[in-house]
């Protein structure tokens, strides 16, 4: 479905690998190219200024101008923000810390609800989840049908809402939660009802399920097909319910894939799966990072940017040493310091592949096993962008939200924020006896 774009874009990454040097004109005509690409393709036009934006910030970066490399260096920048406005991939679906999970699937009519229910259960009974699937539509009585005939034939276990029931529906919704309690199910799946266009009566039912049942996910199902209109919708379902995060459908048709890449940005949201059939076993967890590499046709560019990353490992060492300096050393810089070390193998060889011994003794002296690396990585995984970037902002609620996504217990993450805060100061601290020492004292 991104095929056109993908045409388009890799016109523009072949046009900059002849460039042998980026000037501000052969990138204004390069950021043009990739404008028209987007825009073609159907992407949000706020999405494609502030994309073009960031491209052109860090392209025009002089340490990009001078690396030996520059049309590579650029080309692994589109990437990267490809992959940023794709969103950030945790995990497929998060699951409650006490049991039943419960999901609930919300969207317009025939976005793909029912159909993605069924494909979420079987997914998830594929994980050793043990589903509950029901269907809940005030209006529609018959729309239990279509779902349980996918449980069925996925052998899965049906609630069936009675008409009475229906009749006075937080109390039904309190027993279903009660009965998949007691019956031992993990997982509890809504479907609910769709309409033609978001409506008040319908966002009246769904805070009214998602009140009472209170989910751990309410996942906006829009049909990729549709295009903006996905994306206005997802906006309005995010607005008026709250959602937790996204599937699209119907990415096996001819879509050209402006929704994929505007919903993220337009909403905050993370895309979770991609439907690509109508049988339960089509539906794909979305990987962002795979998907940009999909769209810009990485086959032939994928070992460029492993170059262009080779190259910039040299440099990384420099920049960091200037984040530090000016303080602005953040969980993202953390992060790949990390995986760096992860590379080494393990913590004795990773002290020398510092960049800064020095700075970064401390880190030797706070006991982290090579496990804990790991673990690390999971918890900064965890956090939004912004708190990587300002870890000022990680609250008590937010420290227990990384904590319950990346399985790690509470202490362990505040363990991590302290570490942090004081390399930074370690750090400030080195760099400011240099300075002295530099001065002469
Ligand atoms: N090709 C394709 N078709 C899909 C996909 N997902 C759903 N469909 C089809 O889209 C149509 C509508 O799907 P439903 O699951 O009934 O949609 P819904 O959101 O439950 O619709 P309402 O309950 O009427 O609001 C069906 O014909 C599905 O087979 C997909 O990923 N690819
Ligand atoms: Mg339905």
């Amino acid at each position: 479905m991104f095929d056109q774009l993908s045409d388009r874009l890799q016109k523009v990454m072949k046009f900059l690998k002849g460039e042998g040097k980026i000037t501000e004109k052969n990138m204004g005509e390069a950021l043009k190219m990739i404008r028209m690409a987007f825009l073609e393709a159907d992407v949000n036009y706020k999405v494609v200024k502030e994309f073009e934006a960031r491209i052109k910030a860090k392209a025009l970066d002089q340490a990009v101008l001078d690396s030996l490399t520059p049309g590579q260096q650029v080309i692994k920048i589109v990437r990267d923000e490809l992959t940023e406005i794709l969103g950030v991939s945790d995990k497929p679906l998060t699951f409650a810390g006490t049991s039943p999970s419960i999901v609930m699937l919300v969207g317009l009519q025939g976005s793909g609800k029912t159909t993605t229910t069924g494909k979420l259960a079987r997914w998830a009974k594929g994980r050793g989840k043990s589903p509950l699937l029901v269907s809940f539509d005030l209006k529609r009585a018959a729309a239990q049908d279509q779902l349980k005939m996918i449980a069925g034939s996925l052998g899965l276990p049906f609630y069936e809402m009675t008409a009475a029931a229906m009749a006075r529906p937080d109390e039904a919704l309190r027993e279903l939660v009660k009965f998949t309690r007691n019956r031992g199910n993990d997982l509890l799946l809504v479907d609910t009802a769709g309409r033609l266009h978001v409506d008040d009566e319908l966002m009246d039912e769904l805070r009214m399920v998602k009140t009472i049942l209170d989910p751990v996910e309410v996942i906006y199902v829009g049909d990729a097909m549709t295009g903006q209109d996905a994306v206005k919708s997802a906006q309005a379902f995010a607005e008026r319910i709250g959602v937790t995060s996204i599937i699209l459908t119907k990415l096996d048709g001819d879509a050209r894939g402006g929704a994929a890449l505007s919903m993220v940005s337009v909403t905050g949201k993370p895309i979770k799966f991609v439907g690509v059939g109508e049988k339960s076993d089509k539906l794909e967890v979305f990987h962002p990072d795979r998907m940009a590499s999909r769209i810009l046709g990485m086959g032939d560019i994928l070992s460029l940017i492993e170059k262009a990353e080779q190259d910039a490992d040299v440099e990384e060492s420099e920049e960091l040493a200037r984040k530090i300096r000016r303080q602005e050393f953040t969980f993202e810089d953390f992060k790949k310091q990390l995986g760096q070390l992860k590379k080494m193998g393990s913590l004795s060889g990773m002290m020398s592949h510092l960049p800064n011994v020095g700075p970064f003794k401390g880190l030797a002296q706070t006991q982290i096993d090579d496990r804990k690396l790991v673990y690390f990585e999971a918890i900064i995984n965890s956090m939004t962008p912004a708190e990587r970037l300002d870890p000022k902002i990680i609250n008590g609620s937010r420290r227990q939200r990384i904590a319950r996504g990346s399985g790690r217990p509470v202490h362990e993450v505040n363990q991590l924020l302290k570490q942090f805060q004081e390399m930074r100061t370690m750090m400030k601290k080195s760099v400011f006896q240099k300075m002295l020492s530099s001065f002469g004292k």
